[in-house]
């Protein structure tokens, strides 16, 4: 059996709630700026997150919903310029500090951090909102902790595709069986598969409760318990715990092979 070598983490809806306060916000006010009157409600933003990455995501709107866009525009022009903007604004919004790190992560971040266990990240978000998350959530510095930030263009092919995992797995010489993943939508579960990751956590939040996660390894509502109650398994191996910590991480990449309570200590 391999050894649990790296803990790989989705940054959108599994270290932080971001996309309905926050990426959402920041599309609404770049479309405002650029007097377009396009607004992505809640739900419709549900709806959009079908599509992984801002820019594709916008483009997949256009094509869909056929909104208004001013004639003689280059729409290509307009995607990039407006995501420039989006990335600003959400930048700003996560330096407000209104958006909190998931229950459980950052002691599974500072666990993993203080006893060598390799992290690392494998989104499709761009680059500098990973950094303003960590940043503006466990501090100046913590992005360091991360061994590989994998984000946004780097690859070509964005989630569902396993391009960013495989790409993170090749910079830190790791195999699939020695790393567990975090994620927390079906799009994600597609991703650590075509990686070739068996072993995967998912914790799911308002936008992906419905999601088919067939495959993963352990569905739970998040990685520990909080004010709001204990931590409810919704399918798969049960990490017997109330908070996912290094030993229980362990536990369910053991389980993803097949070995599950033969670990020794
Ligand atoms: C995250 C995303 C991202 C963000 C927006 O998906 O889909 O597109 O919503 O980020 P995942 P950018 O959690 O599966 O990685 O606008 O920076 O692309
Ligand atoms: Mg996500």
């Amino acid at each position: 059996m391999s050894e649990l070598k790296a803990l790989l983490f989705d940054v959108d809806g599994t270290l932080a709630n971001t996309e309905r306060d926050g990426h959402r916000v920041a599309f609404n006010r770049a479309f405002k700026d650029a007097g377009l009157h396009w607004h992505w409600s809640v739900e419709e933003y549900g709806w959009l997150l079908q599509v992984t990455g801002g820019k594709e995501r916008m483009r997949f709107f256009i094509e869909r919903r056929n909104p208004p866009v001013p004639a003689g525009v280059d729409v290509d022009r307009l995607i990039i310029d407006l995501h420039a903007a989006k990335t600003i604004h959400y930048t700003q919004l996560l330096g407000e500090g209104l958006i909190p790190l998931r229950p459980g992560v950052e002691q599974l971040l500072r666990e993993a951090h203080e006893s060598g266990m390799r992290i690392a990240i494998a989104t499709t978000t761009t680059p500098e909102n990973v950094t303003a998350l960590l940043g503006n959530t466990l501090g100046a510095g913590s992005v360091d902790w991360f061994e590989v930030i994998g984000a946004g263009d780097v690859v070509p092919h964005k989630k569902p595709a396993g391009d960013i995992y495989t790409w993170v797995m090749e910079k830190m010489q790791l195999a699939p069986e020695e790393c567990l993943a975090f994620e927390d939508s079906r799009n994600g579960v597609l991703a650590v598969h075509d990686a070739g990751i068996n072993a995967m956590i998912i914790t799911t939040n308002d936008y992906t409760r419905d999601h088919d996660f067939n495959g993963a390894t352990t569905v739970i509502d998040k990685l520990c318990s909080d004010g709001q109650g204990a931590i409810t398994l919704l399918s798969g191996y049960d990490p017997q715990t109330n908070c996912i910590d290094l030993a229980a991480a362990r536990r369910v990449h053991a389980a993803a092979q097949g070995l599950a309570g033969k670990l020794t200590a």
